[in-house]
């Protein structure tokens, strides 16, 4: 375990947490200034309102205990959300235990309210409160040290008197604060919350761990800017490095996908053999180790995309996208890659068609698909490929002996199969919060949409690349087609 002092304030980091000053007293003056332009924020409340899931989320961190087990937090835990040029903190805190009792000592050792402040420092350094109260000392000491505080609620849960002593409290320390309405379960207690709240906090919103995107997550850290003039600069910077590296993630994961292409399209496994005979009879082995190999590729592929987003302990199981529905389950691909109607549309538009085929897809699709389509789309047809995905090719050695080889696949819609897996999980992932923690749920999705939404000449492009993928040939155009189809939202 890592523990590291900030003022008088322990943060043991044990979690993935990130100390805040890691060498105190030795920072020169500029240091310390620069220091306390760090925006600090406390998340408190009490147990089980989504403190932690809140602090994962904003912290891009799915290492922090989220659980529905009330305690699981048990001490200030610091987060440092460093961000390329700038960082803010935010300190996971245990939730208030004996909020009334905690509330009365207060009462009982201030005179007036000039006195609140300092009896709440001296409420967290006095011996017998640390044993009796540790909880309330936890969260109170990063408060006490200059955090603003944020205190967190569950909006699907009625509002009730008894959080009254927590947000009397959470006043008498005097440090900005806001208040966030986590809907756990529904919105249904949330307008009551905001009324109670109201008498509290000046700025009060509502925030869901789970669900909040992207433009939420940035627009809560521009609220959370207005708390304290002082953090404004380095708050606006970490919004502007977020934006920035939103950005990058795409472009990772666009050339992550580059990669998986050029390389499943291009693959091709050979075997030595002695004679024709034993050529046939390593067909089915060579098919398995090639599908082997494309299924391991892509789910590295996967692995990339996921550590891009930061996500090590999501218990989505790679093995999910294998079935259903399998890479090489062509019935499937119609689903997965792109319907039939496309395919046709695709070929088209590639100029991939000669002669009387492109005379009748100008005719239009469904007339193309009625007078052709049985045809052209069936098993053993010409231009998708044959209905067998792997021809065996045998060839004769020079120092005697032959070679048996499988691939690269020849049918046209696998590179949209590939496409189509990928930028379906991109989407999902690329939308995962590191607070939720389900697994991720692997369906067909909307890639035929998709393909579908893209404009006349990017749909051109993303055909043309397709066909010269399943050709072997040159592609210089495939990043800037395929980053239209990577978005989200
Ligand atoms: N569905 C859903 N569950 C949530 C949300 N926020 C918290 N939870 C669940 O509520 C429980 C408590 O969350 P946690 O962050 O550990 O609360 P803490 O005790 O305040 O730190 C966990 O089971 C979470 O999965 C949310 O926004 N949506
Ligand atoms: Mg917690």
């Amino acid at each position: 375990m890592h523990i590291c002092k900030s003022g008088n304030v322990l943060f043991t980091n044990s979690k993935g947490g990130h100390c805040i000053n890691q060498h105190p007293g030795q920072g020169t003056q500029q240091q310390k200034k620069r220091g306390n332009m760090q925006a600090k924020f406390a998340v408190v409340g009490h147990p089980n309102k989504g403190k932690s899931s809140i602090v994962s989320t904003l912290s891009h961190n799915d290492q922090i205990s989220i659980s529905s087990r009330s305690g699981t937090t048990e001490k200030a835990e610091a987060y440092l959300v460093k961000t390329t040029t700038s960082a803010y903190a935010l300190i996971d805190t245990p939730g208030f235990q004996r909020p009334t009792k905690v509330l009365q000592w207060l009462q009982q050792h201030a005179a007036n309210a000039s006195e609140r402040a300092a009896v709440v420092a001296q409420f967290v350094a006095d011996d017998t409160c640390q044993r009796q109260f540790p909880d309330e000392v936890a969260l109170l000491k990063p408060i006490i040290d200059g955090a603003a505080i944020l205190y967190v609620v569950d909006g699907s849960r009625p509002y009730g008197a008894e959080y009254e002593a927590e947000m009397e409290i959470l006043r008498w320390t005097g440090q900005p604060s806001m208040a966030l309405v986590n809907p756990i379960e529904s919105e249904d207690c949330v307008d009551e919350w905001k009324s109670a709240l109201a008498q509290f906090f000046k700025t009060v919103r509502v925030f869901n761990p789970f669900d909040a995107d992207f433009d939420k997550q940035v627009e809560l850290l521009q609220t959370f800017s207005f708390l304290n003039p002082d953090w404004q600069p380095s708050l606006s910077q970490v919004i502007e490095d977020l934006r920035q590296s939103r950005q990058r993630q795409q472009q990772e994961s666009v050339q992550i996908l580059v990669r998986l292409l050029l390389d499943v399209c291009s693959y091709q496994y050979c075997q030595k053999v002695l004679t024709h005979q034993q050529a046939k009879a390593s067909e089915a082995l060579l098919h398995k180790h090639f599908s082997n190999w494309v299924a391991q590729r892509e789910k590295e592929a996967i692995s990339e995309l996921l550590s891009v987003f930061a996500h090590t302990t999501t218990s989505f199981s790679l093995d999910q996208i294998d079935t259903p529905p399998d890479l090489f389950d062509v019935d499937q691909w119609f689903a997965w890659g792109l319907n039939k109607k496309q395919l046709v549309s695709a070929a088209t538009l590639a100029g991939a068609m000669g002669g009387a085929a492109v005379d009748m897809a100008v005719a239009g699709h469904s007339f193309m698909l009625g007078a052709i389509g049985g045809g052209l789309l069936g098993a053993g047809s010409a231009w998708f490929g044959s209905g067998k995905l792997l021809d065996l090719k045998v060839k004769g050695l020079p120092m005697g002996g032959f070679q048996a080889c499988v691939g690269p696949i020849k049918n046209r819609n696998f590179p949209y199969v590939v496409i189509g897996r990928y930028v379906y999980l991109y989407r999902q992932i690329a939308r995962l919060n590191h607070a939720d923690r389900r697994a991720l749920n692997v369906n067909a999705d909307d890639f035929q949409t998709a393909v579908d939404n893209l404009e006349k000449n990017a749909q051109k492009t993303l055909h043309k690349a397709c066909d010269k993928l399943i050709k072997q040939k040159r592609i210089d155009e495939l990043d800037e087609v395929l980053s239209a189809l990577l978005t989200v939202d």
